[in-house]
């Protein structure tokens, strides 16, 4: 088991120990009728699961005929069955492509892990020459962490004066990224969602610019969110998306959230690519995104 699963685990055992528990009172009496059918409705939708997904999980289960002698874990297999189903069209692998620079932008409101992110991918692709634009020019400190995570990874740091104006910093780095011939640019931004006019007007202007000096860019817009905020995260993809071309999420705070069921109620109201997901603060705690692992470490299969 790899070092992010075991985290992953451990993570989804608040999620997965209220989920299992339930679960298997709901089923003592192992009648799949009508009643035992809304009860685990309900209980998913608790779960953070949502609504929507809740209820084609029933229908999926439904159609299958359980055993009268199915045990607790039988049901749960069913289940993970069921919810992996559903988490499949969000398991994607992130292509950087070969745009030279290949441009990510980072979008996301504060606190969902955007710098933190741009560290640990940035280390992912370490035969690669890497730059980062200092984006969040509203907080000082987020410059300074930024610069720390830049330092780690031994890539450059494109930063501009306190305050200053994102658009104008990312078309300065660019310019120089690709004098330097960088494989690989990462954009942070900043997320205050106090003033969405202002955010949507700031994003659109960033990617104008950008576009200014790469038509085709950027080449990725990845969203990141915060798992523990459960069905906010969900609002705020739709929010986003409405805003910018978002092609892919992030989903940050895995580790230790009760609240990993959010991830079926995107892939059911909004199935965009989850490329990676973040299990805890250090520079290897991210990886690949599998609706397999993720669906039985949630139903607390091994
Ligand atoms: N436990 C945990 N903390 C995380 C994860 N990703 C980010 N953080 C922490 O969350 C806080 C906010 O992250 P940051 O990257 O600054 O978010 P930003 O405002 O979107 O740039 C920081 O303290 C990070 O160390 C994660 O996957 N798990
Ligand atoms: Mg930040």
């Amino acid at each position: 088991m790899t070092n992010w699963l075991k985290k992953l685990g451990f993570g989804l055992k608040k999620s997965s120990s209220q989920l299992t528990s339930s679960l298997s009172s709901i089923f003592k009496e192992r009648k799949l009728d009508e009643a035992t059918l809304d009860e685990l409705e309900e209980l998913l939708i608790c779960s953070d699961i949502g609504t929507a997904a809740s209820s084609k999980i029933i229908k999926e289960f439904a159609s299958h005929k359980v055993d009268k002698e199915a045990s607790d874990e039988d049901i749960r297999k069913l289940l993970a069955q069921t919810l992996n189903n559903i988490l499949q069209p969000c398991q994607k692998t992130f292509e950087i492509g070969n745009h030279n620079p290949t441009v990510i932008m980072m979008v996301g409101v504060n606190g969902a892990g955007k710098t933190t992110t741009i560290g640990k991918l940035a280390a992912k692709f370490k035969n690669k020459q890497i730059s980062c634009i200092a984006g969040d020019t509203f907080r000082a400190a987020a410059v300074e962490q930024l610069s720390i995570w830049a330092e780690r990874n031994n890539i450059r740091v494109h930063k501009g004066e306190n305050g200053c104006d994102t658009a104008a910093l990312c078309f300065d780095g660019l310019q120089e990224a690709i004098k330097q011939k960088d494989d690989i640019v990462f954009i942070d931004t900043a997320g205050r969602l106090q003033n969405k006019t202002n955010l949507i007007e700031e994003l659109q202007k960033i990617v104008r610019v950008i576009k200014k000096v790469i038509p085709q860019a950027p080449h990725h817009t990845l969203l990141c969110l915060d798992a523990t905020t459960g069905q906010n995260a969900l609002d705020q993809v739709k929010t986003f998306r409405q805003m910018i071309d978002v092609n892919g999420l992030i989903i940050n705070k895995l580790d230790g959230t009760a609240k990993g069921g959010i991830l079926a109620a995107i892939a059911t109201e909004c199935p965009i690519p989850v490329y990676f997901i973040g299990v805890g603060e250090s520079i290897d705690d991210m990886d690949t995104f599998s609706a397999q692992d993720f669906a039985n470490g949630l139903l607390d299969i091994n």
